[in-house]
């Protein structure tokens, strides 16, 4: 058994006060957090932590060291760490693409069933994808767009042969690299059964070919699954566009109905939104003593409806268990991942109600109550009416909500993005292409990813995000990290203004966007890859995204998911710098393929900082790396560019807009 590790101070955990002040009293009444049981656990098994230790078949477990440095049928720590890594992967594509495949099977429902509670709420969007996906949309009823579209999407799923419709969204020298390397993608769901299949015991044992693999299914998911997923939201429930709101736990409410919506997929928390504006759901709340309903999100569900609708934000993910430790929740409401099965346990201190809405998603001591889309409205609705019977319970004495919160704006999509730059009639990524050219912004770096209780919450983001600023990039972000900074100030635009370094400031002002941009939830992150496909195909940044000075970072990850995202950036030719490790240390030919063959095979390769400054340092190195390839690594005056200069920028080396055969 490893020791115990000496609890940490609530100081040393988190780093927002709002956090601080409601551990501090969780560690007073004797709470168990994910915090204490990260401690209790100890120090972290190094078998697990390098990738060596295999439990795949019952002659194990084995574990691999240099006394026994074979398993029991003969695998190799390269074979092990290579297995244990793509079935991570394996692991975050299933999840976020089946977050996807929900929403396609909601959009063949809405779009065949007119009187249901789901409709295209935003025909733009769906036109859009009408025309990327090739889908027939012009003369033709959104109904019949949406079917076809969403029969398209599902055979993404189901494809047999051939690769991925949608990797056509990438620029193409990337699809063709893909073709090349043998990593163009098959159906979804085949890549998923695939990894499953290739590391049983006895299949696939190179680790090369194991690894390949894992890019092979994780680009699955992010020009597919993931992809999709945000296609259809934007569809179902609208572009995400600026919108203003709040977040950190200082948004719960003293004298209304406090309701947290938690997890990943958007269908119920969007009629939860709509039905807490409903007036007989606010006339309940005040007959029940209250001033009126108060939903609050936590995590990527948190990010959905904020995106959407400006629902402030309570937490991202290690503050879940905290948001009942206010006691001044009625009702947590949780669909699929990141929900930790402690959720019943610390809700049973207090009189709030778990409820799993989500028949993948059973926990024991929670109320399982699987939501049905054919009757989603009547179900959001008696959800709140059930919360606004449970205010009566809340014990006043008991509840402590601290008072700290951040205003914030959030809701970039790339149209939106691309209207703030060029405005409706030339709605362009010009303004920022000539930026990022000038030298003015250095580059674009996305920050995405979770927290993690073995890291002190935030603090890693926070730091980075405000090197960053300060040196010109532009920062894209999502998932957890987007609200990690928003608890920092960083997504209130002028907060981030005066952080940011004159360049990005400068160009910020003048086009009327802020330096932080909140793109969504960690599905999400295709947005990312999109974003990085219009710097390519607006010219002057190179012809392939492993050119443009753009960088990932999962800074404090803990998901498979992220592992995923890592991958599909890496395979995208997007560099990823890491906050935790991979589990892969205890092979080296594992770790040479990630850190260093990657940037033979796709230009890009994942790079492991533990330390902010020093990613920073590393980011910038890359970023500049990008831009002397180039050939813009000094910066210049500003030079309003006219036609003739425009024409220039369309030579063999730049890029241009026709290398995407579906951009609109
Ligand atoms: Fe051990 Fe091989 Fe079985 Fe893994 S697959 S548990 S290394 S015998
Ligand atoms: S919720 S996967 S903790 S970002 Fe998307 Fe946050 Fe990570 Fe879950």
């Amino acid at each position: 058994m490893p020791a115990k590790r000496k609890p940490r101070a609530a100081a040393d955990r988190v780093t927002d006060q709002a956090s601080i002040e409601v551990l501090e009293r969780a560690e007073q009444q004797g709470a168990s957090t994910a915090f204490s049981r990260a401690d209790e656990q100890g120090h972290r098994c190094r078998f697990g932590t390098s990738g060596v230790c295999c439990r795949l078949c019952h002659m194990g477990p084995c574990s691999i060291t240099k006394r026994s440095p074979r398993g029991v049928c003969g695998a190799d720590a390269h074979t092990s760490g290579a297995r244990n890594y793509r079935r991570a992967g394996a692991g975050g594509t299933a999840a976020h693409s089946d977050h996807g495949r929900h929403l396609v099977l909601l959009l063949k429902r809405a779009a065949t069933d007119p009187d249901g509670p789901y409709r295209v709420k935003d025909e733009q969007a769906l036109r859009r994808s009408a025309r990327q996906w090739g889908v027939q949309e012009r003369g033709r009823e959104p109904a019949a767009i949406a079917i076809e579209l969403a029969d398209r999407w599902l055979s993404e799923f189901s494809l047999q042969q051939g690769s991925l419709e949608t990797l056509s969204l990438a620029p193409l020298p990337r699809q063709g690299l893909w073709e090349q390397q043998g990593v163009a993608p098959t159906g979804i769901d085949r890549q998923v059964v695939e990894c499953l299949h290739r590391t049983s015991m006895g299949v696939d044992h190179d680790h090369r070919s194991l690894l390949l693999q894992a890019f092979r299914t994780s680009l699955a998911d992010g020009w597919g699954g993931s992809r999709i997923a945000s296609a259809v939201s934007d569809i179902l429930f609208g572009t995400p566009a600026p919108v203003r709101s709040r977040a950190n736990l200082g948004v719960l409410s003293h004298d209304q109905v406090n309701v947290v919506v938690h997890g990943h997929e958007p269908a119920l928390s969007e009629m939860l939104a709509a039905a807490s504006l409903d007036p007989s759901i606010r006339a309940a709340a005040r007959e029940a003593g209250a001033s009126g309903i108060n939903l609050a999100g936590i995590c990527c569900t948190a990010n959905e409806v904020l995106m959407r609708h400006g629902i402030p934000v309570a937490g991202n993910f290690m503050q879940q268990e905290l948001a009942l430790l206010t006691g001044a929740v009625e009702m947590m409401v949780t669909d699929v991942q990141c929900c930790m099965p402690s959720l019943p346990e610390v809700a049973a201190a207090y009189h709030t109600r778990v409820v799993a809405t989500s028949d993948l998603a059973r926990t024991v001591g929670s109320e399982h109550r699987p939501f049905d889309t054919a009757n989603a409205w009547e179900a959001a609705k008696q959800l709140l009416l059930d919360a606004v019977a449970n205010y009566r319970d809340r014990d006043p004495a008991r509840v402590h909500i601290p008072t700290h919160e951040q205003p914030l704006v959030a809701g970039f999509s790339v149209p939106t993005i691309k209207y703030m730059l060029g405005g409706s009639f030339r709605a362009s990524f010009r303004p920022l292409n000539d930026a990022i050219m000038q030298g003015r912004i250095r580059g674009v770096v996305g920050i995405v990813g979770c927290t993690n209780p073995h890291q002190q919450v935030d603090a890693y983001t926070n730091i980075l995000a405000r090197r960053l600023l300060a040196q010109d990039v532009l920062l894209l972000e999502t998932g957890c990290a987007a609200i990690a900074s928003a608890k920092d100030g960083l997504l209130a635009p002028e907060a981030a203004l005066e952080v940011a370094g004159p360049g990005l400031r400068e160009v910020c002002e003048a086009v009327g966007m802020p330096p932080v941009l909140h793109m969504g939830s960690c599905v999400d992150n295709s947005r990312l890859l999109e974003a990085a496909s219009e710097l390519v195909w607006e010219g002057g940044l190179g012809d392939d995204l492993s050119q443009v000075p753009v960088v990932g970072v999962a800074p404090e990850w803990m998901s498979e998911k992220a592992i995923t995202i890592g991958c599909y950036f890496v395979a995208s030719g997007i560099d990823v710098i890491l906050g935790q490790p991979f589990y892969v240390s205890g092979s080296d030919n594992v770790q040479r393929f990630l850190e260093h063959e990657t940037s033979e095979i796709f230009g890009a390769s994942f790079h492991t900082c533990l330390d902010p400054e020093q990613a920073a340092e590393r980011i910038l190195e890359l970023l500049q790396q990008r831009r002397e390839r180039l050939g813009i690594n000094r910066k210049s005056e500003r030079k309003l560019m006219d036609m003739a200069d425009r024409r220039g920028l369309d030579g063999p080396t730049t890029g241009h807009r026709g290398c995407h055969p579906h951009t609109p």
